[in-house]
């Protein structure tokens, strides 16, 4: 493929609901699209950082930049034989995860295109359809918590997943068994807590939660590794783990017994196929975290989440929950057994709705020919 055109954009897309984890609460996405052109055939990606660096170190102005400035000219007319061609390219710029992803998994669009194959296919994908869970952020009380669960309980979700931080935390998790004694919990702290809690987290264990997501510091295994020897809840890293190499390092440290692969974070569908198979070969079951995605990114995640390690459910769900209008068509739907049908048609089998992403845009920029 050679890459004749790329276009990025930002769009604005307000959330249905509010979105609060430990770092902070989101009520509007801004979302860098990157739209490439190769021999006459269309991908697309998405940067899938938050708005402001508390995730990760991302945000949509610094996507645009390395896009723009970099990522954008090494590849703008060359020709690469398969999309995973441009990450050892991409890997001279450290960290930018996000941006990398949003460009290199456009290219996996075009080349499941050029191949007839559906996306999830074309990156190996073996399962027809995926397991869904939900994320619930931090809610004003742990009343409106508990009807959001009831909800998505009701709607077939197989796992719910609820933010936590001191102070909102074992209060919570009390509330959610006493009504719901049998659901399938996680909790998520995105790094909320130290060592220095060690007790205070010892006394999750009697929730039986599925997992504890990313407890300690955003960067760290040594800390997780001394945790989790102490804890009975699996611990799950999600923040800490860029690449195959942090995956094998932290399983080889015992800092979790299940990762979450983002594909953002870890640079692509390149680096992601990387994580699942360390993960696969360690025995570690993965699942496909998100990121509040519009309709594309989500479309990825879904077909990430049809690598056959990804046994547990994800946090990939239905439009509906972000959006009062998405940005594809159709928009993903869940079925009554929380799950996702996987697209059987060539490329992303969600269709890009070109006319309603230019209305919401706020900026473009393109480069290379038309
Ligand atoms: O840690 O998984 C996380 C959203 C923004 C930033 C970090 C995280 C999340 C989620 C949302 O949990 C998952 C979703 O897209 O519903
Ligand atoms: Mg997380």
């Amino acid at each position: 493929m050679k890459l004749d055109r790329v276009e990025i954009r930002e769009i604005r897309l307000p959330l249905v609901h509010f979105f609060e984890t430990s770092f902070g609460r989101t009520t509007e996405r801004r979302i860098v699209l990157v739209r490439a052109e190769a021999d006459g055939i269309t991908g697309w990606g998405e940067v899938t950082c938050g708005e402001e660096p508390f995730y990760s170190h991302e945000t949509p102005e610094t996507a645009w930049h390395i896009l723009r400035d970099f990522l954008v000219p090494w590849t703008l007319g060359r020709e690469f034989a398969v999309a995973a061609d441009v990450a050892p390219l991409f890997q001279r710029i450290r960290g930018h995860n996000m941006a990398k992803a949003a460009l290199e998994n456009a290219l996996w669009l075009i080349e499941a295109q050029q191949k007839g194959l559906p996306l999830a296919k074309c990156i190996g994908g073996t399962l027809d359809e995926i397991n869904c869970g939900v994320s619930i952020g931090i809610q004003n009380t742990i009343e409106a918590l508990l009807e959001k669960i009831a909800t998505e309980v009701a709607a077939g979700y197989q796992r719910i997943k609820v933010k936590v931080k001191p102070g909102w935390d074992l209060n919570v998790f009390e509330r959610i068994r006493e009504r719901f004694p049998n659901i399938v919990l996680s909790c998520d702290a995105n790094s909320a807590y130290t060592l220095a809690d060690l007790d205070h987290l010892k006394q999750f264990d009697q929730f039986r939660l599925l997992m504890i997501e990313q407890p300690l510091h955003w960067e760290d295994i040594i800390d997780h590794a001394r945790l989790q020897r102490e804890i009975k809840t699996s611990i799950c890293l999600d923040e800490s783990i860029h690449s195959a190499d942090d995956a094998r390092k932290a399983i080889e440290a015992g800092a979790c017994r299940i990762i979450n692969i983002k594909l953002g974070r870890v640079g692509g569908f390149t680096s992601a196929r990387q994580v699942h198979d360390v993960c696969r070969a360690h025995n570690i079951p993965v699942w496909c975290g998100g990121m509040l995605e519009s309709g594309i990114g989500r479309a990825h995640n879904i077909a990430m989440s049809t690598l056959p390690g990804f046994t547990l459910p994800g946090d990939v769900s239905a439009s509906r929950r972000y959006w009062s209008e998405d940005i594809i068509d159709p928009e993903v739907t869940v079925s009554p057994q929380g799950t996702i049908r996987v697209p059987q048609t060539a490329g992303l089998g969600f269709t890009p709705k070109l006319d309603r992403i230019e209305k919401i845009a706020v900026r473009k920029e393109a480069f290379g020919s038309r």
